[in-house]
């Protein structure tokens, strides 16, 4: 079974980075090594939530996973909570990745052409610098506007899609996969580009016109978990954008306020019978 560490904030309430991570990659059959990097009593789309910062713990849990000789097949970062803790994180990949070591790397940090209420520009830039370090990274249009500098566009053709992957790549990772991208009336999805052969790949889907909070965190997930069960990054993103559109479509009828989060452990089994027809185990 493959194993994968996974970096980022545990929100006890409200679906999104750990809380959706872990239940999704366990579910896919990938071992799961969590470091959370802040305990919040919710995320931060909630008003007065509580956070403590937990960086002081991330240098001593990886010191005992070294002694213990730990490896990973994958080290897969989300939301990160200040520009010190990005340090933190760059240095624990250099300390555990190795060249067989897939880096996925969501510089999660905001939507909707704003940064998410904790963070500025210059986080931004320093999140650029782990995405510089990264095998794959999978920013949407915001996050990959704040990290090059190029302006953000409601309204765009394929060509913008394609400065922006260029200029994400640019950066220093070998793989772009741009989420929300929309180059249809009524269709939405991933485009990516690889810049060690100069390909570009994309896979869209049918639009739901209501946004939720923490979709991001579970196209990643997938995303990841499908590129360690060996698909293909044309399989792995077709599977976690139709995913995302699945689980978006039944939540549509939970009255819930959107900015809850998904009803992603109703979609589950689906996902698990996916990845089966795909990967015969
Ligand atoms: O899904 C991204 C995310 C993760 N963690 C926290 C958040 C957010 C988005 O707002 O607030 C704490």
């Amino acid at each position: 079974m493959k194993r994968i560490l996974t970096i980022q904030d545990i929100s006890c309430l409200g679906k999104c980075s750990l809380t959706v991570a872990l239940p999704l990659l366990s579910a896919m059959g990938v071992e799961t090594v969590i470091l959370p990097t802040a305990v919040l009593s919710t995320h931060t789309m909630f008003s007065g939530f509580t956070c403590k910062d937990l960086s002081d713990q991330l240098v001593p849990i990886t010191a005992h996973w070294k002694k213990e000789q730990i490896t990973f097949d994958a080290i897969y970062t989300g939301y990160l909570g200040t520009e010190e803790e990005i340090e933190t994180v760059k240095q624990i990949i250099r300390d555990f990745a190795t060249e067989d070591t897939l880096v996925f790397v969501d510089p999660a940090m905001g939507d909707n052409g704003k940064l998410y209420p904790a963070f500025n520009e210059h986080y931004a830039q320093k999140n650029a610098t782990l995405c510089g370090m990264a095998d794959v990274i999978v920013p949407n249009i915001t996050e990959a506007c704040f990290m090059t500098g190029l302006p953000y566009r409601e309204e765009y053709d394929e060509a913008y899609v394609r400065e922006l992957l260029q200029a994400l790549t640019a950066l220093g990772c070998r793989t772009a996969i741009l989420t929300g991208v929309s180059l249809k009336a009524g269709k939405t999805g991933a485009m990516g580009y690889d810049s060690t052969d100069g390909t570009y790949f994309m896979y869209q889907n049918d639009r739901i016109p209501t946004q939720y909070h923490g979709t991001g965190d579970i196209f990643s997930s997938v995303a990841v978990g499908a590129l360690m069960r060996g698909l293909s990054r044309e399989d792995a993103i077709r599977v976690a954008a139709d995913y995302t559109a699945r689980t978006i479509d039944v939540t549509r009828s939970n009255p819930q306020d959107p900015w809850y989060g998904v009803d992603f452990e109703a979609t589950i089994p689906e996902l698990v019978d996916t990845l089966r027809s795909l990967t015969d185990a």
